[in-house]
């Protein structure tokens, strides 16, 4: 990229976080190329997710695609498989439950086509997100919520089961003890909601996101993963966003769709998820346990992340290739 604008990127970024008075990290950000969009076509798949179980996601949906299927399936795969991973505690099955003990599921699912579904407040469901699939399908709505979902899923043919581990037990039991107050955990044992977005062999893109959401959270509570354009969002033009961390301020700012827009006004994804990031700092109180981290990618199979604090990562695999990547951020832990 032309040094010019490498100045003026940085130059903008800075003024802002020196204004607001951040110690930031860029780490090992890279910008756009000025030429962008500068490839014409994808020609192998791509899939991206949010942290380190997203690899074996990104494996089930990379199945799909380099098999021919479409992304909308290798999606829906792929987080399948966090949601029904145990030790995975802020998605589907070995999720923390809320303040009363119950694990309660929220998800979406977006197609090419523009299309999406969605679930809220679902309790007793392995997947979630195969339900917001069906209710994209099977009704003329775009999401379902609590006991109303439930009777949808199970009508649809889901199986009631027991959602909450022996370790997440343990884990909310010692929270009662511990004084039982909410505190926003995002980065808890880095084990956060997953977000994933693919590409498939025809080019088109498709988005997923799961999760149990914040542990302990007021029962009724539902976060930024089902609702579209904050926690997902997909437009087949232009590319796809997700988002993982604290729900109430990516609802705030619909990051994702922030980031798509962005997107589409000719900024690379990596741009794009640092000025969501930058974005939200103008109308929120950053507290000293908040972690916001975006993925996007575009429709030539570019694609970016960055956080808000450290020790966010996402998993791109492409070119045959699986790997782990940590992300750039903008202000330290304090
Ligand atoms: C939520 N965004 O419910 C989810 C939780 C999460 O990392 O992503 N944690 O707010």
């Amino acid at each position: 990229m032309g040094s010019r604008r490498r100045f003026l990127i940085q130059s903008f970024l800075g003024a802002i976080a020196t204004g607001f008075g951040f110690k930031y990290g860029f780490g090992s950000v890279t910008y756009s190329d000025p030429n962008y969009p500068q490839k014409s076509e994808v020609t192998s798949p791509v899939i991206i997710s949010t942290w380190s179980h997203g690899l074996a996601a990104n494996q089930a949906a990379w199945n799909v695609v380099s098999s021919g299927g479409s992304a909308l399936d290798a999606v829906e795969r792929g987080v399948n498989v966090s949601e029904a991973d145990p030790e995975v505690s802020s998605v589907g099955y070995g999720g923390l439950p809320d303040a009363s003990g119950n694990v309660t599921l929220d998800a979406c699912i977006m197609g090419p086509d523009g299309n999406a579904g969605a679930v809220a407040f679902l309790k007793h469901i392995m997947h979630p997100v195969s339900v917001a699939r069906k209710v994209m399908e099977n009704t003329p709505h775009l999401m379902l919520a609590g006991d109303g979902a439930l009777k949808f899923a199970l009508d649809q043919g889901f199986k009631k089961v027991n959602l909450l581990t022996p370790e997440a037990r343990k884990a909310f039991k010692a929270w009662k003890r511990s004084g039982a107050r909410y505190a926003p955990m995002a980065n808890w044992e880095n084990h956060d909601t997953i977000g994933l977005l693919a590409i498939d062999q025809k080019g088109d893109l498709a988005g997923a996101c799961t999760t149990s959401g914040m542990a302990f959270k007021h029962p009724g509570r539902v976060g930024d993963s089902p609702i579209i354009g904050a926690g997902l969002f997909v437009d087949n033009k232009i590319g796809g966003a997700t988002a993982t961390g604290e729900g109430e301020v990516v609802m705030k700012t619909l990051g994702s769709f922030l980031i798509v827009e962005l997107m589409r006004n000719g900024m690379h994804p990596q741009e794009a998820c640092e000025a969501a990031i930058y974005r939200l700092t103008e109308t929120t109180h950053v507290h000293k346990n908040m972690q916001i981290g975006y993925i996007a990618v575009n429709k030539n199979g570019e694609h970016g992340a960055f956080s808000l604090r450290p020790g966010f990562q996402y998993a791109v695999f492409e070119n045959g290739q699986n790997e782990l990547l940590d992300t750039a951020f903008l202000m330290d832990w304090e």
